[in-house]
């Protein structure tokens, strides 16, 4: 069961970075964990691919995004934009004696042709002072900050789901198996 599982998130990737024909027919052959078509950005300086950001609950001010980067040339993210917070930023997770923290980290090397993941318990986009509730459903336009060779840093936007999870999403799942 779990072995299936894996298989239909192996084939949402290969889908994802396909053709969008390709990826309809895999939607119509195993309708698998529903991967929006806004998660993925097929045009842009990085392929973005399941991203979502945690949904809050009353009095949450503060909340994180995750998603998976590739990028074909050497990049940095160097920060994000948002209208949803009035901070957006990098965060890794780093143990400070026994007790693991989270910091603010000015810069993150994508490597030409590698998969970088901003996931739970690891890198993060953390999105603190929220103007408003992020609820299930909605969708965040998020900007990736990104410095190329030249020292120029271009912006790529892309739309994020809010989902409510509290678990690992089927794309962390082929994570895990995969590598
Ligand atoms: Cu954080």
């Amino acid at each position: 069961m779990q072995g299936k599982r894996v298989t239909q998130s192996w084939a949402w990737g290969m889908a994802a970075v396909g053709l969008l024909a390709a990826s309809l027919a895999v939607h119509a052959a195993a309708p698998a964990p529903a991967v929006s078509a806004s998660a993925v950005a097929k045009q842009g300086l990085v392929q973005v691919e399941g991203a979502w950001i945690r949904a809050t609950v009353k009095g949450q001010s503060a909340t994180g995004g995750f998603m998976d980067l590739t990028s074909s040339q050497a990049l940095t993210l160097v920060g994000f934009e948002t209208n949803v917070a009035k901070h957006a930023e990098l965060h890794e997770m780093a143990m400070e004696g026994d007790v693991m923290r989270m910091r603010a980290l000015d810069a993150l090397p994508l490597p030409a042709g590698a998969t970088v993941s901003l996931k739970p318990g690891a890198h993060h986009l953390m999105l603190t002072d929220l103007k408003r509730p992020l609820s299930e459903g909605e969708t965040v336009s998020l900007t990736l900050l990104l410095k190329g060779a030249d020292g120029q840093v271009r912006k790529q936007t892309v739309s994020v789901p809010v989902k409510a999870m509290h678990m690992a999403h089927p794309h962390s799942d082929h994570e895990q198996h995969a590598h």
